[in-house]
């Protein structure tokens, strides 16, 4: 018989398993401002027209953006629009995903769940080993009607592509090298040992993934800007006998960011130092959180530096040892029940 302890311990579970097995594929799920340290500061920011996991009226296909779309030939057209229906205008659905408050120049992360893309990848035949590439770029000057062709492969880092009203802020791995679901795969048991954390409300016993990137200095205070993630995650020719030439498989999240004037002075280099063995719950990718730092370095001086020289960034090891709490243990316990995510 189970004591009331555990009672509770159990009702979080059966919760997360409601929250959890819907998903597949992935989205952006929420922004966080990251500190001069590397760790997550403030309320977190949604994307356009975001609908929760915890709201009812929530399923993945809410916020799910597949292009093609299933059911069509294999083949991106110039139609093609770049943002969900539900997130082709600059508009938030409901006060409880609010945009997010960034100054000029701030880091921020992009966080997402990897849904059983990195840590089950014999899922899908073909795929590429990075787990595909995610792109985010951005503008001041959105179209409502965007498309996903007159942007992405497009615009670059320098400004100078296609109409030029966008940049390429930032191009990843889907993997971060850290993130994982809870699943009983041999990458996700690696990860949990080396990667270990807290179970939060938010990602129960499981570890988001995240991009991070910084907004432009010039970006202008007192109105959005505008960030366009996009998930190229395609299929090999021949690698899927039903595939023959492979398959394009594109998915995307449309946000806005309010910039705001930044109450604290602009980040001095020494003050650029990210805290080794933070818990992970709020922590950016090291190696990312360099590459923002040494880019936005190197522009701020208007030195062509290599990002090591112009700022002191140091890139942490994770604590070795694992965290073992009640609640980690019941987020192991629910989602070995969880059957591994499925695509389409
Ligand atoms: C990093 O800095 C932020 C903001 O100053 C602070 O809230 C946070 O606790 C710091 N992180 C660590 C791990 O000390
Ligand atoms: C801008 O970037 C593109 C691609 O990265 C490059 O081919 C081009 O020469 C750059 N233009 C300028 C003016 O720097
Ligand atoms: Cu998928």
């Amino acid at each position: 018989m189970l004591r009331s302890h555990n009672n509770s311990l159990v009702l979080f579970g059966l919760i997360f398993i409601l929250l959890t097995t819907a998903g597949a594929h992935s989205w952006v799920e929420q922004l966080m401002v990251i500190a001069p340290n590397g760790t997550f500061v403030g309320s977190p920011g949604y994307p356009r027209g975001n609908v929760l996991r915890t709201d009812s009226s929530f399923s993945d296909t809410a916020m799910v953006n597949l292009i093609p779309p299933n059911g069509r030939p294999n083949k991106i057209l110039r139609s093609d629009s770049l943002c969900k229906q539900t997130q082709q205008k600059q508009t938030q659905k409901s006060k409880d995903s609010p945009r997010l408050q960034a100054s000029p120049g701030a880091a921020i992360a992009l966080r997402f769940q990897e849904n059983g893309h990195v840590t089950l990848p014999q899922n899908q035949v073909g795929k590429p080993h990075n787990r595909g590439t995610v792109y985010v770029y951005g503008t001041t000057q959105p179209k409502e009607n965007e498309k996903l062709l007159n942007v992405h492969g497009v615009w670059n880092k320098n400004g100078t592509g296609g109409d030029r009203r966008g940049v390429l802020l930032s191009t990843q791995n889907f993997d971060d090298g850290r993130c994982y679901q809870v699943n009983s795969g041999g990458i996700s048991q690696k990860r949990q040992a080396e990667f270990p954390h807290e179970a939060d409300q938010l990602m129960g016993g499981d570890l988001w993934c995240q991009q991070d990137i910084a907004l432009p200095f010039e970006a202008p205070s007192g109105q959005p800007y505008t960030l366009y993630w996009v998930w190229d995650w395609p299929t090999a020719p021949r690698a899927d006998p039903g595939l023959p030439e492979g398959k394009q498989e594109i998915y995307t999240t449309c946000m806005d960011v309010d910039v705001v004037d930044s109450t604290v002075p602009s980040h001095s280099r020494i003050q650029m130092r990210y805290i080794e063995d933070q818990s992970l719950n709020r922590a950016a990718i090291p190696s990312q959180f360099a590459e923002i730092m040494g880019y936005r370095g190197s522009r701020r001086t208007g030195a062509v530096s290599s990002p090591s020289s112009s700022v002191v960034v140091a890139v942490g090891t994770p604590p070795a040892s694992p965290v073992i709490s009640p609640v980690a243990t019941v987020t192991t316990f629910v989602t070995v029940t969880v059957s591994p995510t499925v695509c389409s």
